[in-house]
């Protein structure tokens, strides 16, 4: 926090609700401006916030400039890096909004009867994650034009990046009946 002085360039003490030592931790904190100047006195007062804010404004912080946030590159929706993920899908995946990010769900056939559905597990970690846990469940439908119609794959439906981070690999059969399957991430 600056203070601004008339005339400008006069030495200012700023506190903290009493302390020097500006604050970090969320919450109010009442700051005393005082000048410190032989020819000039004069207190003012103010009251700073530190917001514990959204998480995500901290992930957004970490990977784009604040002049790239006022642009709005930052925002949810949009997907700078043009890898069909979104910043909030990149946000859940983990992955870095700058760099394109492969597909986290592939299917690798082995012979005429199984295939193998795999992704990668990572904790919620870093900037923005702080007390989250991200999740994973894989879903399947035989139809997708029902959107009601998808339902976990037992098993696999409550995988937890940070006690299980690895490479999952999903064994499946082959069958007669075409199935639709995709990978479902939470950060909460
Ligand atoms: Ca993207």
């Amino acid at each position: 926090m600056a203070a601004t002085t008339t005339p400008a360039g006069l030495a200012v003490n700023l506190t903290y609700n009493g302390e020097p030592t500006p604050p970090t931790a969320a919450g109010s904190y009442a700051v005393v401006a005082t000048l410190n100047e032989v020819n000039y006195s004069g207190t003012a007062t103010g009251t700073l916030v530190i917001s514990s804010g959204d998480a995500v404004d901290l992930w957004r912080a970490s990977h784009f400039t604040p002049g790239e946030i006022t642009a709005g590159l930052a925002a949810d929706s949009m997907d700078v890096d043009g890898d069909g993920f979104s910043n909030r899908a990149e946000y859940a995946l983990g992955s870095d909004p700058r760099l394109f990010t492969p597909q986290p769900l592939a299917l690798t056939p082995d012979s005429n009867s199984t295939f193998t559905l795999r992704f990668h597990a990572v904790p919620a970690s870093g900037a923005g994650y702080a007390g989250r846990t991200r999740t994973y469940a894989v879903e399947v439908t035989t139809d997708l034009a029902n959107p009601d119609s998808w339902q976990g794959l037992s098993g696999y439906t409550d995988i937890d990046g940070s006690v299980q981070p690895a490479d999952q690999a999903i064994p499946l059969p082959i069958d007669d009946t075409r199935k639709f399957y995709r990978l479902s991430v939470r950060v909460e």
